[in-house]
């Protein structure tokens, strides 16, 4: 069993996908062990993204999701890392598989309606960062 760190950002909420999004991962099996609405505070989008801090749209990304309220989840089931990030799809929805995430609802890679951790170090950062341990289910 793994834990992943997954959202909904501020354009996906703001577009109403909230509930088709959450159909998805409750039809593919995943336990939402931490679910809520939040908007982030710039100290946390900094935090979250600081990889990206020398890249030349750091400062657009952090105003993006910034922007508006998030659905910030912690998702539980095997392989749940790769299997929430290939329900996502490719980071630019133009090289999305068919039926993904970001190929049925999301046409630019600044604004590409979900996150999802990149690996089990960046599960359990991200997750650490979103989440009290007593938010979330044991
Ligand atoms: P995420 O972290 O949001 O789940 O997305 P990802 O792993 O698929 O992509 P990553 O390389 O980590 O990039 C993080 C987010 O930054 C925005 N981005 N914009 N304008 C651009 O060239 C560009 N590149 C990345 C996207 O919102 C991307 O999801
Ligand atoms: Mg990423």
């Amino acid at each position: 069993m793994e834990r992943t760190f997954a959202m909904i950002k501020p354009d996906g909420v703001r577009r109403g996908l909230t509930a088709d999004i959450l159909a998805r991962i409750q039809r593919k099996g995943y336990r939402l062990v931490g679910l809520k609405q939040m908007v982030i505070s710039r100290e946390t989008a900094e935090n979250h993204y600081a990889e990206h801090k020398e890249r030349p749209f750091f400062g657009e990304l952090v105003e993006f999701i910034t922007g508006g309220p998030v659905v910030a989840m912690a998702l539980e089931g095997e392989n749940a890392i790769l299997g929430w990030r290939g329900m996502m799809g490719a980071t630019n929805p133009a090289n999305a598989a068919p039926g993904s995430i970001r190929a049925d609802f999301a046409t630019t890679t600044g604004e590409n309606v979900t996150h999802g951790s990149d690996s089990a170090e960046s599960a359990e950062r991200e997750l650490g960062l979103f989440f009290k341990a007593e938010e979330l289910l044991k």
